[in-house]
């Protein structure tokens, strides 16, 4: 299998949620090459290294963009770099998977959640994650 699978999380959004991008990516894989393994990475905090520039991260970030076949996001804790990544996708015509788990309440953006395109899949537990995951990339090929 070749499909290229870009996974979008918050990086200086916050970092509370790396474990389960990490879980996820895992998961991921089993469908394809995930581009994007760093974003699970337990050892990048919000600060970020300093061993690339924005400019570098910037570039090659729309370019994996450009190179995937489907962008699957966990968009619980608010990242203006997740929503901006979303918003490419969709304007190349990338299926989109958003993947939120309500935390204190807090809802999720009316910009993805209101956007009829977008896969929105509210989800409580891990397993409910991975069954939202199994049926995006089953409403693909079917
Ligand atoms: O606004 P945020 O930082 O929360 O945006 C997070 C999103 O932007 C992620 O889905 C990433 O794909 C992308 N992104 C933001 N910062 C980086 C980054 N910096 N590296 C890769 N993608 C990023 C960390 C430094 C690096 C040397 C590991």
């Amino acid at each position: 299998m070749n499909r290229k699978i870009y996974f979008a999380g918050s990086i200086r959004g916050g970092r509370a949620d790396s474990e389960i991008y990490s879980r996820m990516i895992a998961y991921l894989s089993a469908y394809g090459e995930v581009l994007t393994e760093h974003v699970g990475s337990q050892a990048l905090t919000a600060a970020g290294e300093d061993v690339v520039t924005d400019e570098y991260i910037f570039q090659r970030d729309i370019h994996w963009i450009r190179k995937a076949d489907v962008v699957v996001a966990e968009v619980s804790t608010p990242s203006i770099g997740v929503g901006y990544e979303i918003a490419t996708a969709e304007k190349m015509h990338k299926p989109v998977l958003c993947l939120y788990r309500e935390k204190d309440g807090r809802k999720l953006s009316a910009m993805i959640a209101g956007n009829a395109v977008l896969h929105i899949a509210q989800y409580a537990t891990f397993e409910e994650a991975t069954e939202e995951i199994d049926r995006f990339f089953r409403s693909l090929d079917g």
